[in-house]
């Protein structure tokens, strides 16, 4: 078996060094390398948006493509990109927790205004505020899947009132104890309606590029705080300023942009209100992620079904 790793503008060391160990234990012998133009045919590919190239030359031979990352937008809009090519995305591998701790943190640093109190720590100024009450303050999860239900259901833990929004329905019986679920038979406006902080965790898809426009965040209490750990496309970049400076927003926490890295002159990154990390809030763990991809290759080859495969039409 031949495994092509191919992580287009980053480092394949680590994927060099994990994979061919969680490949043997997971029973299976291989060669695996990295991507160089004219090499063999493999039969799996491991991957962070491939180039052109690399489509042209391996695709159409592979049995799986797989996603070193949860997102897959980094992929789907590649030329070349056979539409029977099964590709496999990474799920939870670690990113759940990080993601979990981000959306905490930015959510409490937010609740207890500490920008304000550090503020007044730089002018030796003691400031007395009022007692921050978590139960109080409603944030909705937009996007509750793998990340989501992890990011909902611990700030649930931290007390907040947790809604949470996707395209399908869940059982509420059998759903988060203490969280709220609404789904698209819901609508939009109902999960909207009265949320103090938003957090955005559903992929980029067609449905969901450019969806936060300043009409859908005045649908928020007012002011609101928008922490985006999702993809930076999912927000019309010019409708978030106008928000901050209406008042309909207090303040964004932002991990992701349109064009990463973030331009230097992009207002974003001196906006004081807004608060710019350089897409962190959940990096890719490539010891369990490989764990992860080798035990499903080593399901495909047994003729398995897999976890994880994307739905093309849905677009995750
Ligand atoms: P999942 O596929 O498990 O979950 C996606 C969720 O979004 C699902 O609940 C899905 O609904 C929901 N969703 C999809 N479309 C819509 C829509 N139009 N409106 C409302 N909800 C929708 O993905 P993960 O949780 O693993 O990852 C989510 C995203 O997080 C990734 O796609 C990636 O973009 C981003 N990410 C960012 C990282 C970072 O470092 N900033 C790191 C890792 C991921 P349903 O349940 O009904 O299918
Ligand atoms: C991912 C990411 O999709 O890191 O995993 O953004």
């Amino acid at each position: 078996m031949k495994i092509a790793i191919h992580i287009n503008g980053g480092r394949p060391d680590s994927w060099l060094a994990a994979l061919p160990e969680a490949l043997r234990a997971a029973g299976l012998g291989a060669d695996v390398s990295v991507w160089a133009p004219g090499d063999a045919q493999a039969d799996f590919a491991i991957s962070w948006s491939p180039s052109p190239a690399f489509m042209a030359e391996q695709a159409a031979g592979l049995q799986a493509l797989f996603s070193v990352g949860a997102g897959v937008d980094h992929i789907l809009g590649v030329p070349g990109l056979p539409d029977s090519l099964p590709i496999i995305r990474v799920e939870d591998a670690g990113m759940g927790a990080q993601m979990a701790h981000y959306v905490s943190w930015a959510a409490l640093r937010h609740l207890y205004g500490f920008d304000t109190l550090q503020a007044a720590q730089r002018e030796r100024r003691w400031t007395s505020r009022l007692f921050a009450e978590a139960d109080r303050c409603t944030v909705g999860v937009l996007g509750m899947g793998v990340l989501g239900e992890q990011v909902a259901a611990t700030l649930d833990g931290l007390g907040f009132a947790v809604r949470g929004f996707s395209r399908s329905a869940r059982d509420p019986q059998a759903y988060i104890p203490g969280v709220q679920h609404m789904d698209a038979s819901h609508g939009l406006d109902a999960f909207l309606d009265g949320l103090n902080m938003l957090v955005l965790l559903a992929p980029l898809t067609r449905e969901t590029q450019d969806l936060i426009t300043l009409a859908v965040l005045r649908r928020t209490a007012r002011p609101s705080y928008l922490i985006n750990v999702a993809r930076g496309a999912l927000v019309v970049d010019s409708d978030l300023l106008a928000a901050l400076d209406e008042g309909t927003l207090a303040g964004a926490t932002l991990d992701v942009f349109r064009t990463e890295p973030l331009p230097e002159s992009h207002p974003f990154w001196t906006h004081p209100k807004i608060t710019v990390t350089p897409h962190i809030s959940a990096k890719t763990v490539v010891s369990t992620s490989a764990t992860q991809i080798a035990g499903k290759i080593a399901a495909l080859t047994r003729g398995e079904a897999v976890s994880g495969v994307v739905d093309r039409s849905r677009g995750y």
